[in-house]
C-alpha cells in the first residue's frame, strides 16, 4: 500500500449526502480529510465532523486489540487477549448455547455506524442466518416513514436531488438539513440564487435550518398530518389542484376531496399551533408555485403517528401535479433506486426455511429483560444501543444481566462495550473494501483500502469469516472475497437502474450514477401503479385508507407538562464523535431549549441547570431560554454520554413504544417534567 498521496474515499457515516472524500496521506497516516471536488453532487464540500475525522481514527482511545472483561459489567475494566482466544471463547460459548438453549438465544444487534453494504448487511447476515439466530428488526431510524411513503408512492423513490436547483419553492418539513443533509441546503441556496426560490422550514425547533429559511413555521410536535390535510383542504376548496394529473396518475382523489372538508383551517390551527392566516398563506404559496419541492425529514416520523405523517405529506405533490415537472415533487428517501440483490448478498437460504423469531431493536431493553425463551447472548456491532436506544435504563438493566454473554465489536470502548464480556477492535471504513449506495442522491461509490488495519483491528466482514471458521461452518459463502460479494450485490435484474454497474466500473470511475428513469407515467410500484391517495392496502392492514390526523398517545398519562424532542446535533453523528475530544469541544454541551413563557412561569433562568425527568429516568441539562420552541415543548440535541457524573443520557427519558407503521421508533413522543434543582 502506498504511504504517500491523495486517495479517493467515501464518507461511511449514516448521512444522506454520502460525500466523496479525498484522504491525504503522509508516512502512512491520514493528515487531512477533504471533500472530493469530482463528486458530482457533493462537489468537494464536506461537514466539519468529517473534516476532523483524522482526530477520530487516531484518537488515543481507539481499540487496538481484543479484550476480555475483568471488572463488573459496565465498569469498563478489560484485559488484552489474542484474536485466537477471543474467537475460541465466543464460538465455544455459542456452540453450547445452540445445543442447550437453541440458536435463537443468540441476538445480533447492529445498525449503520458504517454504511458499507458488505460490512453493514452482508457477511453478518450470512453468518447469523447460518446460525439461525434471532433476527433483528432494524427499525430505529426511518422505517415508519418508509412504510408510510410506500403506501402512497410504492417504494423509496423521490426525485433526483440534483434537479432541485430548478425548484421555486423548497419546503424542509421536519428535517434539520443544515446539520443532517447539508448538500440539499446547498442545492436549495442555488435555487434561491438562480430562480428566486423561497425556502420554508416547518419544525418544532428554530435550529440552524430554521434560521436560514425565508419563512420558518413553528408547529406543535406530532401534528404535521393535520397541517398537510389543512393545506389539502384549501387546495381543493380554492381549486388549486391539477385535475388532469389527478385523473391520470392517482387513485382516490374524489374520496380525498370529500375527506379533507373536515380539516378546515380553524380546526387545523387549534391542533397545530400554526395560525389560520399562515395555513392559508402556506397553502396558496404551495398551490401557486411550480416547481415546488418537499424534503420530508426524519423528525416527524419519530412519533407515535410517524408513518401516517409521511403517508399524508407525500400526497401533497400529486395534488398540484408536481411529479411531472423538473424540480417538483418530494424526497423522503431514494434508496429504492440503488437497491441491490440482498438475496445474493445476505443468503437468506442459509436459514434453511427456519422461521426464527424477530426482535424489534427499539425494544432491546424488553428483549433482554422479558422475552421468553430468554436472549442469552448479544453480539453488538456498528451500533451503540446503551446510548441510542430508547428506554435507556431498561437497556442498561438488560446489559447488566450476569447470565447474558455480550460481545461488542467497535472502534471504541463505547458505553455499550463497557458491558461486554469480549470486546473486538474494528477497522475504520478507510481500511476496508466496500460499496456505498446513497439513500438521497443516485450515485454508488467504492471504498478501497487506503490505510493498513489499525493495531489488530478487523473489519466486520473479516470477523464474521473468523467466527464462521470457529463455528465449523463449511459453506463457501464465508470465503467469498469482497470483490465477489460486490459483484453478487450488483447483479440485480429486478432493479434496472443498476444495469451495467459493476465492480470494475466502480474501481475505474469511483462514482457511478444509477441509470435512473422517471417513474411516470404509471410505473409506480403501488398495487394500482398510480399514486394512492386512497389505499386499499392500508385498509386491509387496519389503517384509515385516506390520509388522517391521529393525535399522539398520552405519554405517562399526560402528567408531565412538556413534549420532549431529543434530536441529533450538528457535530456528532448519532453517538459517533460524542467520545472524540475535538467534536465534543465544538459542540460544547447539551442544552435544553425552553420557551421564555415557560421558563418565567417556573422561575428558570437562562443557563441554569435543571432536572429533566419522567417515569423512565432523569437527566441534568442546562437551559437555553428563548423563542426557538413553542410553549409546552422542550428540545435538546445530541446523543451524549454521561460526563463527570452528570446524567445526560437522553434516551433514559424516551419511550420504547412502537410507531404506527414499520415497527418504528417514537423518540419524540415522550413527555417530561422540568424542575429547578
Ligand atoms: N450532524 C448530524 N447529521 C446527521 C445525524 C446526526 O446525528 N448529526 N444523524 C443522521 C441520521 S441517522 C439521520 S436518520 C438523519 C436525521 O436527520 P433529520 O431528517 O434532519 O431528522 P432529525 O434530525 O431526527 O429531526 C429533524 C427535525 O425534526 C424536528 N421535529 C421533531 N418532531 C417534529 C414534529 O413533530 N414536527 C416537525 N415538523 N418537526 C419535528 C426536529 O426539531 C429536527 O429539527 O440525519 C443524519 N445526519
Ligand atoms: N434520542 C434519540 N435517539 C436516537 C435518535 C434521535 O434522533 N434521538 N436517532 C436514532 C437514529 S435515526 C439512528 S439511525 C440511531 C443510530 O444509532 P447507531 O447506529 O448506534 O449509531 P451511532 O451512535 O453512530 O453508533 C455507531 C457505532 O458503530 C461504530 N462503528 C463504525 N464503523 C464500524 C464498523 O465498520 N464496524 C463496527 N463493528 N463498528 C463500527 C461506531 O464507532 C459507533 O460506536 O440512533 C437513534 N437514536
Ligand atoms: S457526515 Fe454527511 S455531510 Fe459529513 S462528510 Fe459524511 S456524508 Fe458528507
Ligand atoms: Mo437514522
Amino acid at each position: 500500500m502506498e504511504k504517500q498521496g491523495v486517495f479517493k474515499s467515501v464518507c461511511p457515516l449514516d448521512c444522506p449526502d454520502q460525500c466523496g472524500l479525498l484522504l491525504h496521506k503522509v508516512d502512512g497516516r491520514v493528515v487531512k480529510v477533504e471533500g472530493d471536488p469530482d463528486h458530482p453532487v457533493t462537489k468537494g464540500n464536506i461537514c466539519n465532523k468529517v473534516r476532523n475525522m483524522a482526530e477520530r481514527i487516531y484518537d488515543e482511545n481507539r481499540l487496538k486489540y481484543p479484550m476480555k472483561r475483568i471488572g463488573a459489567k459496565g465498569e469498563g475494566k478489560f484485559e488484552r487477549i489474542s484474536w485466537d482466544e477471543a474467537i475460541a471463547t465466543i464460538t465455544s460459548k455459542w456452540k453450547t448455547l445452540i445445543e442447550k438453549e437453541g440458536p435463537e438465544s443468540i441476538l445480533p444487534y447492529s445498525f449503520y455506524g458504517n454504511m458499507g453494504l458488505l460490512n453493514a448487511e452482508g457477511m453478518d447476515r450470512r453468518f447469523f442466518h447460518r446460525i439461525g439466530a434471532s433476527q433483528l428488526d432494524r427499525s430505529i431510524c426511518s422505517s415508519a416513514g418508509s412504510v408510510g411513503y410506500r403506501y402512497t408512492m410504492g417504494g423509496s423513490y423521490g426525485i433526483d436531488p440534483e434537479d432541485t436547483i430548478h425548484s421555486k419553492l423548497i419546503i424542509f418539513w421536519g428535517i434539520n438539513a443544515a446539520s443532517t443533509n447539508m448538500h440539499q441546503v446547498a442545492l436549495a441556496q442555488k435555487a434561491r440564487k438562480n430562480n428566486g426560490a423561497k425556502i420554508v422550514v416547518i419544525d418544532v425547533h428554530k435550529n440552524q435550518t430554521g434560521r436560514l429559511a425565508d419563512w420558518f413555521i413553528p408547529i406543535l410536535p406530532g401534528t404535521d398530518s393535520a397541517l398537510a390535510l389543512g393545506i389539502m383542504h384549501i387546495l381543493f376548496a380554492e381549486n388549486m389542484v391539477d385535475s388532469s394529473f389527478l385523473h391520470q396518475y392517482t387513485v382516490g382523489h374524489d374520496e380525498l376531496r370529500e375527506h379533507v372538508v373536515q380539516y378546515d383551517p380553524i380546526r387545523v390551527a387549534e391542533i397545530t399551533g400554526v395560525p389560520v392566516e399562515d395555513i392559508y398563506k402556506l397553502a396558496r404559496m404551495y398551490g401557486n408555485t411550480s416547481p415546488s419541492f418537499i424534503r420530508i425529514g426524519n423528525g416527524p416520523q419519530h412519533h407515535d403517528n410517524g408513518g401516517m405523517f409521511v403517508r399524508t405529506v407525500s400526497c401533497l405533490p400529486a395534488l398540484t401535479g408536481q411529479w411531472l415537472i423538473k424540480g417538483g415533487g418530494a424526497i423522503k428517501g431514494n434508496s429504492g433506486y440503488l437497491s441491490v440483490n440482498t438475496t445474493k448478498l445476505q443468503l437468506p437460504r442459509l436459514l434453511k426455511n427456519k422461521q426464527t423469531r424477530v426482535i424489534n431493536m427499539n425494544q432491546l431493553g424488553e428483549a433482554l429483560l422479558t422475552v421468553d425463551p430468554p436472549v442469552k447472548s448479544l453480539y453488538v456491532y456498528s451500533s451503540n444501543p446503551a446510548v441510542v436506544a430508547p428506554e435507556g435504563n431498561k437497556v442498561r438493566k438488560g446489559l447488566e444481566r450476569e447470565d447474558l454473554f455480550v460481545v461488542v465489536h467497535d472502534l471504541f470502548l463505547t458505553e455499550t462495550a463497557k458491558y461486554a464480556d469480549i470486546v473486538l477492535p474494528a477497522t475504520s471504513s478507510f481500511e476496508n473494501t466496500d460499496i456505498y449506495t446513497s439513500y438521497w442522491h443516485h450515485y454508488i461509490q467504492i471504498q478501497q483500502p487506503v490505510l493498513e488495519a489499525y493495531g489488530e483491528s478487523k473489519s466486520n466482514v473479516d470477523v464474521f469469516r473468523l467466527l464462521a471458521k470457529g463455528m465449523g461452518f463449511e459453506e463457501s459463502a464465508f470465503d467469498d472475497t469482497e470483490a465477489e460479494m460486490i459483484a453478487q450485490a450488483l447483479n440485480q435484474p429486478a432493479n434496472p437502474f443498476l444495469e451495467a454497474i459493476n465492480y470494475e466500473k466502480l474501481v475505474e470511475n469511483q462514482y457511478v450514477k444509477a441509470n435512473v428513469k422517471p417513474l411516470f407515467p404509471g410505473k409506480l410500484r403501488t398495487p394500482s401503479r398510480k399514486i394512492e391517495l386512497y389505499s386499499k392496502r392500508m385498509k386491509a392492514n387496519g389503517y384509515p385508507p385516506l390520509p388522517t390526523y391521529i393525535p399522539l398517545l398520552k405519554d405517562g398519562d399526560g402528567v408531565h407538562p412538556f413534549q420532549f424532542i431529543p434530536a441529533p446535533n450538528h457535530n456528532f453523528l448519532n453517538s459517533t464523535f460524542s467520545n472524540n475530544q475535538k467534536h465534543v469541544s465544538l459542540e460544547k454541551e447539551p442544552r435544553l431549549h425552553m420557551n421564555r413563557q415557560d421558563a418565567e412561569a417556573a422561575g428558570i433562568e437562562d443557563g441554569e441547570q435543571v432536572r429533566v425527568w419522567n417515569q423512565r429516568g432523569e437527566c441534568l441539562l442546562k437551559v437555553s431560554v428563548g423563542e426557538t420552541v413553542l410553549p409546552g415543548v422542550v428540545v435538546t440535541q445530541g446523543l451524549w454520554a454521561d460526563s463527570e457524573g452528570i446524567k445526560q443520557l437522553i434516551n433514559t427519558l424516551t419511550p420504547d413504544r412502537i410507531a404506527d407503521m414499520g415497527g418504528g421508533a417514537t423518540f419524540f413522543s415522550g413527555r417530561v417534567s422540568v424542575d429547578r434543582l
